[in-house]
């Protein structure tokens, strides 16, 4: 079991927060072995005694910041620095913590030298207490090692090729190979902060939701951490800070008459993504605590045909996404984000697929506002080779769902676990790795349906049988038959009937898609050129159009904006099959999919 509940961190009377974005001091470690960093132990002392050391933008990912092309290609560790101050007044009388919301890889954490915690994974919050490490008179240092080293058991999985004694390369020459579709940025990808809580305190809450009539149900429970004995009051919160329904208890379950739900914006486009606020008050001889959850009230299901939300068919009208744009790579980019949800509003999307990765908690936070739907999905992308079913590899993924679930289970946007995309299902091992992280999935949570994403052939896949959901991917006129968009509909058509019938459940086609260069015209079309996506898309659309009536409730073009992937004599200058340039600007297919998604939600 994980430690700690680590609600994101939020402002109340009895919390603050002290940001440390900003600049910091950075080092690679190019050392042969990589390894210098430990051995000269460059944590002891400020990192610019040990070497030289260059300015980084916390958050952000390193790669594209400078014009050196080792460092975009890095792989080892990196090193970041830099100094804050703390009152003695938080150190003496609250608990202080060091949160980081995402570091790619694996990262490594010292604060004046001493270590204080690591991390396994990118994408997904840790944090630590650091009253025992931090002075009060003077500066101290925050230290951060961080890897990007992708391993046949880290997810995603990867490989590294290190070519010793080899005539061919220059000596050590190591290569990481990964078994996905975009670049492998790394970094201190989210923000970095202190926050204080009192020394007994709300450690976490969990927000589970129906409907009965007009009458909104909120089963709650939380639980405290610290020495002092606790009473524990909870408050339902409405958009005008009127209190809704309240109760005593850890745990137990209120009612809000005359509820307003959580819709998304397509379904109810004049109410849509409303938001209570759970209130928690902790009392206790260390003082009061007030966590403020935000939450919707609303259900998900689905049939074998349908998915419900408060009980009324959705369908997905979706993108396929990468945290990606262009300097900062994957790094947390509050104007991207803003201008995303505009576009995507504009498209009339009200779906998306967090593919392939877990994104961060102020985007998802964004969907529940916006009334827009996610597929939340797992970083386990890649998932192709015989060791990436090993146990090992299977222990990690459960607890990679486990700090995803414990992350996002409280956001009514999240209508989906994905716990994977287009790995190896044909792999007999398969059956059983899939069913171990389904299962355990719905352990954390049984009230989301639970999907993993197939590029698989219906009669081939071993995990299929396992999902609420099929998602699947399909290239049909791109990677096969490339060119003749004619095939499309008889392709697609024996799919979709083959899958349903084969396993009675409903289906999204969660990718289809065609690299596109933007400004790249001909008549008739060509493959790369505007034409051609939209001539791709279309096709697609008439077999969408007989099957969203019958058991289809979703569509996901492959993808939102373009985005980088590794060099390779398929990608210029990275993966174009975007419907906005990377810049966020359309390209001519984005029009048809806003025209397209906006007749879907009016004819409602
Ligand atoms: C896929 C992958 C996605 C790729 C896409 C492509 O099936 O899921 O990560 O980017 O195809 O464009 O090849």
């Amino acid at each position: 079991a994980l430690e700690g509940g680590m609600l994101f961190p939020r402002e109340s009377e009895s919390r603050q927060i002290q940001e440390l974005e900003g600049m910091w001091d950075f080092r690679a470690d190019n050392s042969v072995n990589r390894n210098a960093g430990f051995e000269q132990k460059w944590y002891a002392d400020r990192l610019e005694k040990s070497g030289p050391v260059i300015p980084m933008p916390v958050p952000s990912s390193y790669n594209d910041i400078t014009v050196d092309s080792n460092l975009r290609d890095f792989v080892g560790w990196v090193w970041y620095e830099r100094e804050f101050f703390v009152s003695a007044d938080w150190v003496q009388s609250k608990r202080v913590v060091l949160r980081i919301d995402s570091a790619h890889y694996y990262a490594i954490v010292y604060i004046n030298g001493q270590k204080l915690m690591e991390h396994d994974g990118g994408h997904l919050p840790f944090e630590a207490a650091v009253n025992s490490l931090v002075n009060v008179n003077g500066p101290n240092r925050v230290t951060v090692a961080v890897n990007n080293t992708l391993t046949p058991h880290t997810l995603p999985p990867g490989t590294i090729t290190v070519h010793q004694n080899s005539s061919a390369y220059p000596p050590g020459y190591m290569v990481q190979n990964v078994q996905f579709d975009f670049f492998n940025y790394a970094g201190i990808h989210r923000r970095v902060r202190l926050y204080t809580t009192p020394k007994t305190y709300v450690d976490d809450i969990t927000i589970v939701t129906d409907i009965s009539g007009s009458t909104g149900i909120v089963k709650y429970s939380m639980s405290t951490r610290g020495s002092a004995s606790v009473t524990t009051h909870v408050a339902v919160i409405d958009h005008e800070y009127s209190v809704v329904a309240e109760v005593d208890g850890a745990d137990g379950e209120l009612r809000v008459a005359n509820a307003h739900l959580w819709w998304p914006y397509s379904m109810k486009q004049d109410d849509f993504g409303y938001m209570y606020k759970l209130q928690v008050t902790v009392n206790s001889s260390d003082g009061v605590d007030i966590y403020r959850h935000p939450f919707g009230i609303r259900t998900v299901k689905s049939t074998d045909t349908q998915l419900l939300i408060n009980g009324e068919p959705f369908y997905c009208q979706g993108f396929g996404r990468h945290e990606d744009s262009d300097i900062r790579g994957k790094g947390l980019d509050l104007p991207l984000i803003a201008r995303d949800y505009n576009l995507l509003k504009w498209l009339g999307s009200n779906c998306y697929r967090t593919s392939h990765y877990p994104y961060a908690e102020e985007i998802l936070d964004e969907a529940s506002r916006w009334g827009i739907a996610i597929i939340d999905e797992c970083p386990g992308v890649g998932i192709t080779q015989d060791e990436n079913f090993s146990d090992e590899s299977l222990k990690h993924h459960l607890t990679v769902m486990e700090e995803l679930v414990r992350r996002d289970k409280n956001k009514p946007s999240v209508i989906m676990w994905s716990i994977a995309n287009e790995p190896a299902s044909d792999n007999a091992k398969a059956g059983p790795y899939f069913k171990a992280v389904i299962d355990k999935t719905r352990s954390l949570d049984i009230n989301r349906p639970v999907t993993f994403v197939t590029v698989r052939e219906y009669n081939r896949d071993h995990a299929a049988q396992y999902v609420d959901i099929l998602c699947i991917n399909r290239y049909y006129a791109w990677y096969s038959d490339t060119g003749h968009t004619e095939v499309i509909k008889y392709q697609l058509t024996d799919d979709l009937n083959n899958w349903y019938n084969k396993f009675k459940k409903p289906v999204i086609i969660t990718e289809y898609g065609a690299d596109t260069i933007s400004g790249l015209h001909t008549l008739p079309s060509f493959v790369f050129t505007e034409d051609y996506q939209v001539q791709f898309l279309e096709e697609y659309h008439k077999i969408f159009d007989i099957y969203r009536k019958k058991f289809l409730v979703g569509e996901m073009v492959w993808n939102f904006a373009d985005f980088m992937t590794v060099q390779g004599v398929g990608r210029v200058v990275g993966n174009k099959k975007g419907v906005l340039t990377r810049q966020r600007q359309p390209k001519e297919a984005a029009y048809l999919m806003r025209h397209r998604y906006w007749n879907i939600i009016n004819q409602k």
